[in-house]
């Protein structure tokens, strides 16, 4: 019996030697502890040793036992450790690494041009309205002294629609926007608004895409003179474009406005003195504009012996390619991504 234990106890401590993962851990366990396991079998025998040997191999036993269970729990800690370190250092986050750069996105050149006509108006106490892209022919010319057949109308040549809907088109004026606020205003007062938004005509070109933006303004009370008219339109050229802008207005015709003029500013690129961008002028023109014709008023329901109005309108493209530097129009609608990070965060937005 001494010999046996001595030589599991032999054993083991080779055996032990070639644990180097769970599973051979286990393995090894059960070879000793499991229920043929040959501690297990030591403890059998125990019944059949003489009485006055039992309590000195008792004892062996026992310390063959917890030397195996000791060594096998020490050897599944060192495996834990390791298994753990090995974890760690896999998962070890190296901080210093140079972060990825996330890439912000910009606005638009038109739409921070359209923002800026917007919160200049706001500030004046304008109504930003808007109106539909798909328009009666009604609107878009009729109510704005345009009549089937008028000459004028050549000069916005446009998409009409199809068969049942010959009478709608794609708006060549915000005004038609206009139209509807006027018609909507029911008590027939006040009115002060501007409408921005997508036109469209039959153009293109470098500086005429078939399809623009515009914005268009309306300021309708008692008592309003050209004097407002060319007081509102100084400010806004000199906040759109530069503090130091001269405005100049110039006698011109259109259809829903009596008297018309034409608004130029001058030369951003030169300062007036004469280059190829003004062709030598020293002027650019930037603004329609006049005193709405009283048969406008009338025909939205307006009494044009109480009510004045003054209307503008200018092409927000313009006004963006003059500030950015654009060259040619169908950039801005080309979503061209090396058109577009030009504008990436320059400027005050
Ligand atoms: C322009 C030039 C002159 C205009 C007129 C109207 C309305 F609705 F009152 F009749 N809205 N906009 C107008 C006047 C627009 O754009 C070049």
């Amino acid at each position: 019996m001494n010999e046996k234990i001595n030589v599991i106890k032999e054993a083991f401590e080779k055996d032990i030697l070639t644990i180097i993962d769970m599973k051979t851990l286990n393995d090894i366990r059960t070879k000793y502890l499991g229920k043929q396991g040959k501690i297990t079998e030591l403890s059998k025998m125990m019944k059949d040793i003489p009485n006055e040997q039992k309590k000195e191999l008792g004892i062996l036993v026992n310390e063959v036992r917890c030397l195996v269970t000791d060594s096998l729990e020490e050897k599944k800690k060192d495996l834990e450790e390791k298994a753990l370190n090995e974890k760690l250092a896999s998962e070890k986050i190296d901080v210093t690494v140079p972060s990825k750069k996330v890439k912000r996105g910009s606005k638009h050149p038109m739409t921070r041009i359209e923002e800026k006509f917007e919160d200049l108006f706001l500030s004046m106490g304008y109504t930003i309205y808007d109106g539909p892209e798909i328009e009666s022919d009604e609107n878009c010319f009729q109510k704005l002294n345009l009549p089937k057949g008028h000459a004028a109308r050549d000069a916005q040549d446009t998409f009409y629609l199809k068969d049942e809907f010959e009478n709608y088109l794609l708006r060549s004026q915000t005004s038609t926007a206009q139209v509807r606020a006027m018609e909507e205003n029911t008590d027939k007062g006040p009115l002060r608004i501007v409408c921005p938004g997508k036109v469209y005509r039959r153009d293109e070109d470098a500086t005429h895409s078939h399809q623009f933006m515009q914005i268009e303004g309306l300021v309708i009370d008692e008592d309003v003179s050209m004097a407002d008219l060319k007081g509102t339109l100084e400010l806004f050229c000199k906040t759109i474009l530069e503090e130091k802008t001269k405005v100049r207005f110039r006698p011109s015709y259109f259809p829903f406005t009596e008297p018309s003029v034409e608004v130029d500013v001058t030369c951003f690129k030169c300062g007036g003195k004469g280059c190829p961008l003004c062709k030598q002028t020293g002027w650019i023109e930037v603004l329609g504009a006049g005193m709405v014709h009283p048969n406008v008023l009338e025909m939205s329901g307006y009494d044009s012996t109480k009510y004045q109005g003054f209307a503008f309108g200018t092409g927000m493209d313009r006004f963006a390619m003059f500030k950015y530097g654009i060259t040619d129009i169908r950039t801005i609608y080309g979503n061209d991504i090396r058109f577009l990070t030009q504008f990436d965060r320059k400027d005050d937005e």
